[in-house]
């Protein structure tokens, strides 16, 4: 682990006292902080009232009960969560996730990077979380509505255009924001499309938003490659997930000429040496909401299925987390390195463990963190947002050029700051710095609230 600056370790000790137990938060909270020493020590400024403490410390926790009745008629009660952790670029601007592992340190540590991410996009979005315990796997359409409505109930009070404007996330995609923003509409009998984002084209979402985060991860990654005049054209190309992400993540590297040899989901993994089907892939998890070890069946020759493994020990030169945090471990990182991997762009929120993250560092590879990699999700949002405001609907094309163009930037302000900073190359100091920079010059101006 890096050492943090001496100014700094009281605030990580407080973090650490005042959220106990909140191992994920703790992770994300200390490799920020890990970044800041270098600012801090350049502009003292920075660390005076406590803004740095603020940054840490959400404006507001919200946890709610969400009881809902299933197919059998049985009542279920589930635990709603939305942190409004940082307002001084915009209202709060976050995803929400529905997963058993949900509890309030996950959603404290990607509201906290959310934070970092939406500044590092240019746009006007602070940065929140949501989620629930509830688990979608095996519900039918009816349960999830009901759950979706049911979450609304409640959440409906602590949003809104200019408030905080929620977004999907693990196990909420358009059918969960649909449900959502009609139990909104209804409770609160206004048609105010810009409350949530990620809606289906009839209710005012944009295009290109399903293929947004994907699509940006990739830009970033071939914009990263392009600093050692290499691209994802010909490279073998190994991505984790089979969800909203990575499918898309998928669909960009293939369209840049990459072969794509395994994906996974979280029961195990695929590994097609023809190159993964991404037809096959989407029908099988966008279609039927199956399970990829259906895809070695359905395949035959040339495809095989593994049950639980690293997909990490497939040989590739791009690797591409998009499942979820802590997924890629020292251990992984050690593999891919031996195996010759170039490149690690991260699709998720924090996928690599600190441990492979300094792996990566020590050997040199490239490796795009989340918070800058994945942003191309977040800033398509606020371009719905912004589509919204003005009662306009931009073509695909229009849409994905913006998404580029923001790509790109994210990536030149992180490598301008890591070499300004001393460290050509680090995009893990040159996102943290960077983001950190913009909201701490929006907090000062604000005073202290
Ligand atoms: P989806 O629900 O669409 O897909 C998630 C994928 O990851 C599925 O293949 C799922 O497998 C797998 N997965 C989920 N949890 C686990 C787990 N605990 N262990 C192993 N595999 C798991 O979610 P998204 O694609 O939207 O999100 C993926 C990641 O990207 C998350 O970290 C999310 O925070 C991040 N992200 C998402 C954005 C978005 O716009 N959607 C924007 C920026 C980041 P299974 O089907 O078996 O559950
Ligand atoms: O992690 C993320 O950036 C998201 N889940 C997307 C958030 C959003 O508001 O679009």
């Amino acid at each position: 682990m890096n050492q943090i600056d001496e100014k700094l370790q009281p605030i990580l000790n407080v973090v650490l006292q005042r959220n106990a137990g909140e191992a994920e938060f703790h992770q994300a909270v200390r490799e920020v902080l890990e970044s800041l020493g270098h600012v801090v020590a350049k502009h003292p400024g920075y660390a005076e009232d406590a803004l740095i403490e603020r940054i840490c410390e959400p404006e507001r926790q919200i946890i709610f009960r969400v009881p809902w009745i299933d197919d059998n008629g049985q009542v279920q009660i589930n635990r709603g969560f939305r942190v409004q952790f940082n307002s001084a670029l915009g209202p709060y601007k976050g995803g929400i996730r529905f997963h058993p592992s949900v509890n309030l340190g996950i959603v404290k540590f990607l509201g906290f990077e959310q934070i970092f991410k939406n500044a590092l996009t240019g746009l006007p979005i602070g940065g929140g979380k949501g989620g629930s315990d509830f688990d979608p796997r095996g519900r039918s359409d009816r349960e999830i509505m009901r759950f979706c409505q049911s979450f609304m109930i409640e959440l409906h009070r602590h949003v809104g255009e200019y408030t905080d404007v929620p977004a999907g996330d693990i196990g909420v995609g358009g059918r969960e924001i649909g449900y959502m923003f009609g139990m909104y509409k209804r409770l609160t009998n206004r048609y105010e499309a810009a409350v949530l984002t990620g809606k289906a084209l009839v209710h005012g979402g944009s295009r290109a938003r399903t293929e947004a985060t994907g699509y940006g991860t990739a830009y970033f990654v071939q914009r990263m490659l392009s600093t050692r005049s290499e691209s994802f054209e010909g490279r073998r190309v190994v991505v984790s997930g089979t969800g909203n992400v990575a499918i898309y993540a998928m669909e960009k590297a293939l369209e840049f000429g990459a072969k794509i040899v395994a994906c996974s989901d979280s029961n195990g993994y695929v590994v097609d040496e023809n190159g993964i089907d991404l037809d096959l892939v989407k029908q099988i998890k966008e279609v039927r909401r199956a399970r990829i070890s259906e895809y070695a069946q359905l395949k035959g020759k040339g495809a095989h299925y593994i049950d639980g493994g690293s997909i990490w020990d497939v040989p590739c030169e791009v690797a591409l987390p998009c499942a979820t945090q802590n997924e890629l471990s020292g251990r992984d990182a050690k593999a891919l390195i031996k195996n010759g991997v170039v490149a690690v762009g991260e699709g998720a929120n924090m996928p690599s463990t600190p441990e492979a993250v300094q792996a990566f560092r020590e050997a040199g590879t490239l490796f795009a963190p989340g918070k800058a990699a994945n942003a191309g999700g977040v800033a398509t949002s606020a371009l719905e947002m912004q589509q919204n405001a003005s009662r306009d609907s931009w073509t695909f094309e229009r849409t994905e050029e913006r998404l580029a163009e923001i790509m790109d930037g994210i990536h030149d302000r992180c490598a301008r700051t890591a070499e300004e900073y001393g460290a050509p190359g680090d995009y893990v100091l040159g996102a943290n710095i960077t983001g950190f920079v913009r909201v701490a010059e929006a907090m000062r101006a604000l005073g202290v609230v």
